[in-house]
Parts: structure tokens; sequence; C-alpha cells
């Protein structure tokens, strides 16, 4: 076994699982090992907070299915990365957080940026590795790749600062990956049986799709079954928008198609989802779920089967294999929806139809505070209608673009206008749900697929949590496009005050800064809108920018505040008082 010091053990482990990017911030708790990354042909890419770095490294792994590693220095640096890695986990991002930690022989006498790391992190990781001596460096380093990729989701690598240092001999763990495949056996044919007799099928198409590379099986499955095929929740790249079985996406201001098409199921074959509970509440003051249909779970993770939902048949396998070996044993056989194959087509081409027109005409809020909004932006600004602005954007896309959204009124609303042909193309920050996770998330796509165009969404709210890492962009030649919906006020929230709370608005307001102005002091571009008529140039001219001159661009986009419907409708209720002191604040 060769010898050599931890560090080199560290660095050539990383090496032999190809890591050559790495996201964080430098400090002096894994500098011996920073010192030959280089040499190693690592890159760290220093970010302006931590909580960027590692939003980078999940959407460098969301776009290129390889490991995102983030580091930092201990204590501080390590603890401003939790928010970042727990979207991580809600995405299954094989993210590796590598955390340098206080020296061994310090440790609980509360010396400087002293913090017990693991716990920080227990609740959003798949794995935790502590190296617990020197010589089990590259063993642990190896285990933590290994398991993100095989748990799917990220794991975190904890390192005492002393231990990079000393002398061991070690040979370099080699990956394991793991050969997956479509389930069992019984669970298959049962499934196939249901399948064969349902009378109207539909498939939900799941992040398991996008991440296990499934789209044509997928695709080859709902094609022999004539089936409609939803998006689960924020994974509107699970299935070619252009495809006429394609028909949207379920969930929070989600495809009114796909819950009007569900609701019709009497089998549901849910492809690569775990059925997340918020993905599936009524929505459009519609319960779509079909509470009676048969359910056909299939998910890489055995804990998710039946999990939120009950299922009829559970099946532990990948999407695309187990895809495909449904669509073999329906080879040759005479299925029951077979009869009404073009009918089935017909109606969803009706829905699909119904609701396109329904967004078309679907201009701007229509609620009793939204059209005070709307009648008060008519007299003074004259600024555009989200929804407007949505459509516009939706019409300038790019071909090929990855697009990731933030947390808010609008960019929530934006579901229902984004859509997508291939896969690996739109992050969310799913069930985590954090605000200022898209800019950084589309940093780190753009960094693995530098030949896409790559567009962010955020509200004026978001955005300001987030628009540090511009200097990330303009510093390390990582171009992207920005768009910035500002509509002066935390709307998202805001709008249960609206809904629940009499209007009594606190910390809801959000005073106008210049972002274009505060964009172009970090180095970036800018363009300014006002106007419906400029949304799509403005977009195609910062796209331009982005692939062409290698420029950063923010897009900032003035909106009015109307407020479309809220997140938490299911979990809100109206205020009860029992104090004379806040008997008026019902
Ligand atoms: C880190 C974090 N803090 C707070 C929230 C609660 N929250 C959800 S949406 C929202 C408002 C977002 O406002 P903005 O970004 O301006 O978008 P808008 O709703 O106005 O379109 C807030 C505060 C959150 N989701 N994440
Ligand atoms: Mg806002």
């Amino acid at each position: 076994m060769p010898k050599m010091t931890p560090s080199e053990a560290f660095v050539e482990t990383m090496v032999a699982n190809e890591v050559d990017t790495i996201f964080g911030i430098m400090g002096s708790a894994f500098m011996d090992a920073m010192d030959i990354f280089k040499p190693a042909g690592i890159n760290l890419i220093p970010v302006v907070h931590e909580q960027g770095a590692a939003h980078m490294a999940d959407g460098y792994s969301r776009v290129s299915g390889r490991h995102g590693v983030v580091i930092g220095q201990n204590g501080p640096g390590i603890s401003n990365c939790v928010t970042a890695v727990a979207a991580a986990y809600w995405a299954h991002s094989p993210v590796v957080m590598i955390t340098p930690e206080s020296g061994t022989l310090g440790m609980g006498l509360g010396g400087f940026q002293e913090a017990n790391q693991l716990p920080m992190f227990q609740e959003h990781t798949k794995y935790q590795g502590h190296v617990n001596h020197p010589a089990r460096m590259a063993e642990f380093t190896g285990r933590c790749f290994d398991r993100a990729m095989s748990e799917m989701g990220p794991t975190q690598l904890n390192i005492p600062r002393d231990y990079f240092y000393g002398e061991i001999n070690v040979d370099i763990p080699q990956p394991h990956r793991l050969d997956r495949g479509p389930g069992g056996t019984n669970s298959l044919d049962e499934a196939a049986d249901l399948i064969a007799n349902a009378k109207f099928p539909v498939i939900i198409s799941g992040g398991g799709v996008v991440m296990g590379d499934a789209v044509n099986e997928c695709i080859r499955l709902a094609e022999r079954l004539g089936a409609p095929v939803v998006n689960s929740y924020l994974h509107n790249d699970s299935f070619p928008a252009s495809h006429t079985q394609w028909c949207g996406p379920l969930g929070y201001q989600g495809s009114k198609a796909a819950m009007k098409l569900i609701a019709k199921a009497d089998v549901v074959i849910a492809l690569g989802t775990r059925l997340g509970p918020f993905g599936t509440l009524p929505q459009h003051d519609m319960d779509y779920w079909p509470s009676d249909a048969k359910i056909i779970q299939i998910d890489a993770d055995n804990k998710m089967l039946g999990l939120v939902k009950n299922i009829t048949v559970g099946i532990c396998g990948d999407a695309g294999a187990a895809a495909d070996a449904l669509s073999e044993r329906l080879e040759g056989r005479t299925l029951t929806c077979d009869a009404t194959k073009d009918s089935r087509a017909q109606t969803m081409a009706d829905e699909k139809a119904a609701w396109e027109k329904e967004l078309d005409e679907w201009i701007h809020e229509t609620d009793p505070y939204s059209l005070e909004m709307v009648e008060e932006n008519a007299i003074t600004f004259k600024f555009p209608h989200p929804r407007q602005v949505l459509r516009e954007l939706e019409k300038a896309m790019p071909e090929d673009v990855m697009v990731s959204t933030d947390i808010g009124n609008i960019n929530s609303v934006a579901n229902s206008y984004l859509r997508f042909e291939k896969p690996r193309s739109f992050f969310a920050a799913m069930s985590w749900g954090n605000c200022g996770y898209a800019f950084p998330t589309i940093i780190g796509a753009k960094k693995a697929a530098p030949e896409r165009p790559a567009i962010s969404y955020a509200g004026d709210g978001a955005w300001a949590m987030s628009m540090v890492e511009t200097m990330t962009c303009v510093r390390h030649d990582i171009p992207v496009t920005a768009v910035v919906f500002h509509n002066k006020h935390w709307g998202a929230e805001k709008k249960n005050q609206v809904d629940f709370y009499d209007r009594r608005f606190v910390a809801a307001e959000l005073t106008d800064q210049d972002f274009s102005a505060i964009a172009k002091s970090m180095g970036a571009e800018a363009i300014t809108v006002t106007k419906l008529e400029e949304v799509g140039p403005a977009l195609k001219k910062a796209i331009d920018m982005q692939m062409n001159h290698k420029k950063t661009c923010i897009v900032e986009i003035y909106c009015t505040r109307e407020l479309g419907d809220p997140f938490r409708k299911d979990a809100l209720s109206k205020p009860v008082r029992y104090l004379e002191k806040y008997k008026d604040y019902i």
C-alpha cells in the first residue's frame, strides 16, 4: 500500500470519483488538502456565501447526474450550508457536503469555530461519514461518494482538521455504483395484470424518470396504453411537452387538464414518484386525487412505496427498467383500454385545449384584492400582469433551456407556463421550499452544462437573499440570466394576510430598490422592464449576452401587485382570539 498523507488520500479518492469541481469558500481547516486541488485537476470555485455553494452543487448534480461537491470552513462556513443541503435532500441530489471540523484535541473545550457538525445535517443527509482516524480518510471519503449515488441524496463527510495531517499507508478505494433493475417479478406481473384490465389508466411521471434518464421508457409505456401522462409536482421536465399525451403538472398552480384527467383514472401508474403530500393536494378548488383508483407505485427507494398514498402494488425498481418490464409484459396482449384509445385521445386533446384557452384568457387574478391592485396600477405605473409576463417569457424561451424557480407567488404561478422537451431542465426548491434557491442553483447547473442556456426566476424578496452570487458569475465566468419579478412585496405570504387576516399586513412590504443598478455595480448587465411588450425581447437579448458574449444579465421586470392562489390554503384557518386585547384581530 502506498504511503501518503491523509490529505493526499482524501484528494486522490475524490479524483477516483472524477471530481473536478467543488463549490465553497476557503478556510484554514482544510488548507493542507486544498493546496493540492490544482495538481489533482480539481477546481475550487469560491462563492460569496456558502449557502450559494451548496445550492450550486445541487444544481450541478441535478443537470449532470454527477456528484455535486461543497466544502467550507468548520463552524460558520459549514452551518451556512444547512438550508441548501436540505433542499438537495428533497431533490434527491447526490451532493457530498465536506465538513472539516475542529481538531480532536480541542473538541468540547469551546474553541474557535467549534461545533458539533453531525447533528446539523442529520435530517438532511442519507449518510454521514465521520473520519474517526486519519488512516480511514480514504475509506470514509469513498463511502460518502458511493452512498450519495446509491442512496440518491446528500451525504456528509466530517473530517477533524488535525486528521488531514500525518502519514498513512492506503489503497485508494475504487467507486462502487449500483446496477439497478426493474424490481421484483411478482409485483411487475401483478402490475401488468392491473394495467391490462384498466379502463382509464393515467401515468404520473416523476423525478425518478428524470434522474433515471427514463423518459424514453416512459414514452414507450404511455404510447402502448394511449394514456395521459401528467408530471408530478415541480417535475415538469419529466415528459416532453410537445408529446400529444403530455397533460401538464399536478400540484400547486399546476395544469387543470392534468387534474381533470387523473380524476378519471381507475388505475394510476406512479412512475418514479414518492407522491409527496404537498404535490397531490386539491388545487384550483378541485379535489382531483382519484381515491378509488388502483395505484401502482414504482420507486427506487422502497421506503417511499405506500408512504403517502394507499397503493395496490408497489414496485421497488428503477423507473426506466420497470417501465420497460411492464411494456414487455403488455406486448402482444389485448388490453381493456385498447378499445377506447381514440376516444381517450380525444378527451385528452379536449382537456388540454380547454386549459390552454383558459390560460390564454387568464390575464390577471380576479379576487377583490388583486382587482384593487390592478385598478391602482392602471392609473399609476401601468406595469404588466404577472400571468402575461410569464406567458411572454414562455414564448421567448430558447431551445434546450434550463430554468430554476424560486419560492414566491409569481414563481409558483409560473408552474403553469413552464414546459420542457427534455429531462434535467427544471430545478425548483421541491418540498424544502426555501426562498433564495433559484439563482445559485442555476449557476451550478450552468457550470455543469455551459452549452445550455440557463435562466433563473425569483421574486424581489427571494432575489435579495441570493443576488450576491452575481459576483460569482462575474468573477468566474459563469454567465446566466436572472429574471427578477419586482412587485415590491413578499407576495406569497402577504396573500395569506389578504385571505385570512383581513389585510392586516405585517412585514409584507418591500420598498423599491433598483436591482438593475445593484446588478451593474456587481459587474453584471441589467435590463429593466416596465411594459409587457419589452418582456420577450429583454429575455432574448439577455440570452444572447449569455450564450454569445459570456455575460450575466439580470432582467428586472416590474409587475402589478396582484396575487394568485396561496400556497398553504390547506394549513391556514381564520384567526380566533380569546383575549380582550386582541378581540379585533379576527
Ligand atoms: C428562506 C425562506 N424564508 C421565508 C420563506 C417564506 N416565504 C415563502 S414565499 C415568501 C415571499 C416571497 O416573496 P418574493 O420573493 O418577493 O416573491 P413574490 O411572492 O412577491 O412573487 C416568503 C417570505 C421561505 N419560503 N423561505
Ligand atoms: Mg415580491
